[in-house]
């Protein structure tokens, strides 16, 4: 499984967010957060989208970055003539091949989309850049429409097919078996897109994985179209936690930057639930997990929040305390109190948690006043 790149595309599916209008600044620092992070492709917006798309692709194709910079186009001429003047490194193309999208998009025949493949895939080769070629909607197009198309463009020697989830409706099965009859027929690298409209966006990025895919997009915090597509935070995740290693060669520590970075920018808060960044995702409540936790952490924890440069949390004033992680903290205090009025305390934080919460410092508090008493009673 080791043998993956990453193409951050949250300078262009995730501009498709409705949320996202970067300034070229905004462009540029997110760029390059990006690549201190680690990911090896950054994928842009089409230079011919706007004038702003074109100057933005050409700028940040010349920061010098270490990742390798792509456009998005459609597969046409006038676009990729577009893309070699900007002087990215690549050129991600794609064309719609399900019977949905040929008919409301294009209306172009498959004989007709090979063909004019051929004409745009040895123009860019002919100017020495990197090609993807992908199918938009594959999982939507019959199985022997998208292997013709995948064979002839792979014969054409793209670098890399793509296989896109545009709609969100694949599963993990379903993508694991189409990446497997794709790499029966081409020799170039695949890459997964995969859209998060029924929650499987990661699930389907891991199996594509699985499957033998060596490239997959993501965008931070999954902006894109409608409700976006794989994560770069929650990908990261998913494959720390099969093995860590997988994840070493990023600087894992930049993902809440980039995390926060984007929500400032799009104006929208990081989920509590999110992956590793969200307000909870490490943050242990009942007796039972609190206690396992403070005597060792991987207890209840598939992820160490400290290799991403963040904290857990152990919430003590409730109604689902336990007297073990109220101990921990009178010892954290420096308080001395026996067991027995460890428990009673946990059972007074217990009775007035019923009414409402308690704050760590109304907790301390209790606890402060049991070893005042403690002391007085031994005097
Ligand atoms: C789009 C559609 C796309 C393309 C993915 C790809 C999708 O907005 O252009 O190029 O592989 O989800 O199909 O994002
Ligand atoms: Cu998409």
């Amino acid at each position: 499984l080791d043998n993956f790149y990453i193409v951050d595309s949250t300078l262009r599916e995730g501009e498709q967010f409705v949320h996202a209008h970067f300034t070229t600044e905004q462009k540029i620092e997110i760029a390059r957060a990006l690549d201190a992070f680690g990911v090896e492709y950054i994928e842009l917006t089409n230079p011919a989208a706007s004038p702003a798309s074109f100057e933005d692709a050409r700028r940040i194709a010349n920061l010098g970055l270490r990742a390798r910079i792509l456009v998005h186009c459609r597969c046409t001429m006038a676009d990729v003539q577009q893309a070699v003047e900007t002087g990215v490194d690549g050129v991600n193309l794609l064309f719609a091949t399900s019977e949905q999208l040929r008919t409301h998009s294009h209306g172009k025949s498959i004989d007709e989309i090979i063909e004019s493949a051929r004409g745009v895939i040895s123009f860019l080769q002919d100017h020495g850049l990197e090609v993807r070629f992908s199918c938009e909607d594959a999982f939507r197009t019959p199985i022997d429409i998208l292997l013709r198309v995948y064979a002839a463009v792979d014969a054409m020697g793209v670098d890399r097919v793509g296989i896109a989830d545009t709609v969100g409706v694949a599963d993990p099965l379903g993508v694991h078996e189409l990446v497997s009859r794709v790499r029966g027929v081409v020799s170039a690298d695949i890459e997964f897109h995969g859209h998060n409209d029924s929650g499987c966006a990661i699930a389907n990025a891991y199996a594509a994985l699985q499957a033998g895919a060596t490239h997959i997009d993501t965008t931070v915090l999954g902006i894109g179209e409608r409700n976006g597509i794989t994560p770069l935070g929650g990908f990261i995740a998913r494959l720390y936690a099969t093995d860590r290693g997988l994840v070493s060669r990023y600087n894992l520590r930049m993902l809440p930057q980039l995390d926060s970075l984007i929500s400032q920018y799009t104006g929208v808060q990081i989920p509590f639930n999110n992956y590793l960044t969200g307000e909870t995702a490490f943050a242990h409540k009942a007796g039972i997990h609190t206690k396992a936790v403070l005597s060792n952490p991987s207890s209840y924890e598939a992820i160490n929040p400290e290799d991403f440069g963040l904290t857990r949390r152990v919430e003590l004033g409730h109604r689902l305390t336990g007297w073990n992680a109220i101990a921990h903290r009178a010892r954290t205090l420096g308080l001395s109190l026996s067991e027995a009025e460890l428990r009673a305390a946990t059972r007074e934080i217990k009775r007035l948690a019923d009414e409402a919460p308690l704050t760590t410092e109304q907790v301390d508090q209790i606890l402060r006043e049991w070893a005042e008493r403690s002391r007085s009673c031994a005097t």
